[in-house]
C-alpha cells in the first residue's frame, strides 16, 4: 500500500519546506517537490496549509504505575490511544524494579502489561528501586539483550524508590562502562520528608503544602549533587527528568558549558502552571496538580524572570533538550481523595500524554519557540537521546512512517469531557490552544483522522533501543 501526503509543509530539525511525502507500507519511501507528476499511490492525503511533522516521541510515561497504594489510572491501551489522539506515536514507559525485587521480574511484569495492548510503538526504561550487586549485573543484561538502555534513579521518595549517593555512584559507574544513560529524579527526598512531616504536624495538610515543602532549592541541590557524582563516575551520560526549577537548570547549564554529557527534559505543567493558580486552588481541588517535582511559585525565583521564563529559554538554548509529559494520571475520585486531610497521601502525578504536542505548539504560536525547536524537542531529540533515531523522530526515506499532519489554523479546547485519557478530570481544563492535530499515521496506518480513531490496541510494537545518540 502506497500513501502520498501532498501539499503540506514538512518540518524537521533542519527547517521547514514544502514537500510531498511518499509512504510505502510502514516506512517513508521518498520526499519530493510538491505536485511531482507520475507518482503512483493507492491513497492520497491532502495537507494543504498544514504542517507535516514526525510523530511525537514522549519518553516519560507511567502507565499503571503503582504509587501510594493505588495505580496510575491509564493502562497501556487507554494511555497509548490517548497519546495517538494527541499526535504522539511513540512512548517510552518506565518498567519498575521495586526495592527487594529482581530487575528482570519487574521488566517481565511490564512486558505483560504492555504486550498486545498498545496503539502505538513503545519502549521501556527501567526504574532501579534497589541498586545492589544483582541489580548492577542486570543493567548490563538489559543493555546487551533487552533493548533497554536507560535507567531511572530517585533522589526522592525515601523508602519507596530512593537510592542513596553510594547506590547512585555505583549505578553511574556501571553506566559509564556499558554506555547506558542514567535518568535522575533530582529532589532531596530526605530533607523533603522532614519538611512534609513538620507541616502535617502543624496542621498544614492542604495540597498546596505539597509544593511548599518541596522548595526549588532542593531540586537545585540534588541536581548539582548528581552532576558531581556523574563527574566522579567518569562523565556518565546523565539526563534529568521533569526539570522544573531555575536553580536546577543553572546547574545543568554549568555542567554542559563544562563539556559534560548532561541533559534535561521539562514537562508542559512546569511551562504553564503554578503553585498559586493550580496547586493552591481552594479546598482539596489542588490535589489534581500534586506531582513531583511540584508546580513552582508564580513569581519565583524573580518576579520578572520566573521558573517558567527560564524553562522556555532553556528549550531555546538546548539546555533543555526534550519535552516529555511525566504522564502519571490518578482520578480525583477514590485516588487523589486518598490524601484528603494529609497531602503526603495524595498520589503524585498529572495526566498530559494527549496534550504535549498541542501545549508545546502553543509556545510556537506565542512566539516563544521556533517551529523547528517544537519538532526537535517533541520528536527528533527524544528519539536521538534514547537510541531510536532515525527509525523515529524524523521524516526521511527509510524511517518509520509515523507522521502527524498538524493544522496551525484550527484550535484545540481541552476538557475532561472530550479527552481520551482514563481520567475523571483534566489538569488543563479550559485551555484553548492555537493549532490542532488533524491526522496521525503510525507505521503507515492512519490511526486518527476526521475526528475519529481508526487504530487498534495491539498495533504498537515493542522497540528495542540502542545507546543514546546525543552524547558529545
Ligand atoms: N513524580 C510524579 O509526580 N509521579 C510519579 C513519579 C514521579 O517522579
Ligand atoms: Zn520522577
Ligand atoms: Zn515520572
Amino acid at each position: 500500500m502506497k500513501t502520498l501526503i501532498t501539499g503540506g509543509t514538512v518540518v524537521g530539525p533542519l527547517g521547514a519546506a514544502p514537500l510531498d511525502v511518499l509512504i510505502d507500507g510502514e516506512t517513508i519511501a521518498a520526499l519530493f517537490a510538491p505536485g511531482l507528476q507520475g507518482v503512483a499511490a493507492d491513497r492520497v492525503i491532502y495537507a494543504t496549509g498544514k504542517y507535516v511533522v514526525p510523530g511525537g516521541v514522549d519518553v516519560h510515561t507511567h502507565m499503571r504505575l503503582p504509587f501510594g497504594g493505588t495505580f496510575a489510572s491509564d493502562d497501556f491501551a487507554s494511555g497509548t490511544t490517548a497519546a495517538a489522539w494527541g499526535g504522539t506515536t511513540t512512548v517510552i514507559d518506565f518498567a519498575v524494579q521495586r526495592t527487594g525485587e529482581v530487575v528482570q521480574d519487574g521488566l517481565a511484569a511490564w512486558h505483560a502489561l504492555a504486550d498486545g495492548n498498545c496503539a502505538i510503538d513503545y519502549g521501556f526504561h527501567m526504574i532501579m528501586g534497589g541498586v545492589d550487586d544483582e541489580a548492577l549485573k542486570a543493567m548490563d543484561h538489559l543493555v546487551e539483550h533487552e533493548g533497554i538502555t536507560s535507567f531511572k534513579l530517585f533522589m526522592a521518595y525515601p523508602g519507596v524508590f530512593y537510592s542513596d549517593d553510594g547506590q547512585i555512584l555505583r549505578a553511574m559507574q556501571k553506566a559509564t562502562d556499558n554506555g547506558a544513560l542514567i535518568m535522575m529524579h533530582a529532589e532531596n527526598g530526605i530533607a523533603i520528608d522532614v519538611l512534609a512531616a513538620q507541616a502535617v504536624a502543624r496542621g498544614q495538610t492542604d495540597p498546596v503544602y505539597h509544593g511548599i515543602t518541596r522548595p526549588s532549592v532542593l531540586e537545585g541541590e540534588a541536581t548539582h549533587r548528581a552532576t558531581v557524582l556523574a563527574q566522579v563516575a567518569g562523565n556518565t551520560p546523565l539526563y534529568f527528568v521533569h526539570l522544573s526549577a531555575s536553580e536546577a537548570l543553572a546547574h545543568v547549564s554549568a555542567a554542559r558549558t563544562a563539556g559534560r554529557n548532561v541533559f534535561a527534559e521539562t514537562c508542559p505543567q512546569y511551562l504553564y502552571l503554578t503553585l498559586e493558580d493550580q496547586l493552591g486552588a481552594p479546598g482539596f481541588e489542588g490535589a489534581k496538580w500534586v506531582a513531583s517535582p511540584p508546580l513552582r511559585p508564580r513569581d519565583e525565583p524573580h518576579r520578572d524572570r520566573t521558573h517558567r521564563d527560564d524553562l522556555w529559554r532553556g528549550l531555546r538554548t538546548d539546555d533543555l533538550a526534550v519535552v516529555s509529559t511525566d504522564h502519571c494520571p490518578f482520578c480525583f475520585k477514590d485516588q487523589k481523595e486518598l490524601g484528603r486531610g494529609d497531602f503526603t497521601k495524595i498520589p503524585n502525578g498529572i495526566g498530559t500524554v494527549e496534550h504535549r504536542m498541542d501545549l508545546v505548539y502553543q509556545g510556537v504560536a506565542a512566539g516563544r519557540l521556533s517551529l523547528t525547536r517544537w519538532v526537535e524537542t517533541c520528536a527528533t531529540t527524544p528519539a536521538r537521546m534514547f537510541g531510536l533515531y532515525p527509525r523515529k523522530g524524523i521524516i526521511q526515506p527509510g524511517s518509520d512512517a509515523d507522521i502527524v499532519i498538524y493544522d496551525p489554523d484550527a484550535t484545540t479546547a481541552i476538557s475532561a469531557a472530550s479527552h481520551h485519557m482514563n481520567l475523571d478530570h483534566s489538569a488543563w481544563e479550559g485551555f484553548e490552544i492555537a493549532g490542532k492535530v488533524d491526522t496521525v499515521l503510525s507505521r503507515g496506518s492512519v490511526i486518527v483522522s476526521d475526528g475519529a480513531f481508526h487504530g487498534r490496541t495491539g498495533h504498537g510494537r515493542f522497540l528495542r533501543r540502542g545507546l543514546s545518540q546525543y552524547l558529545r
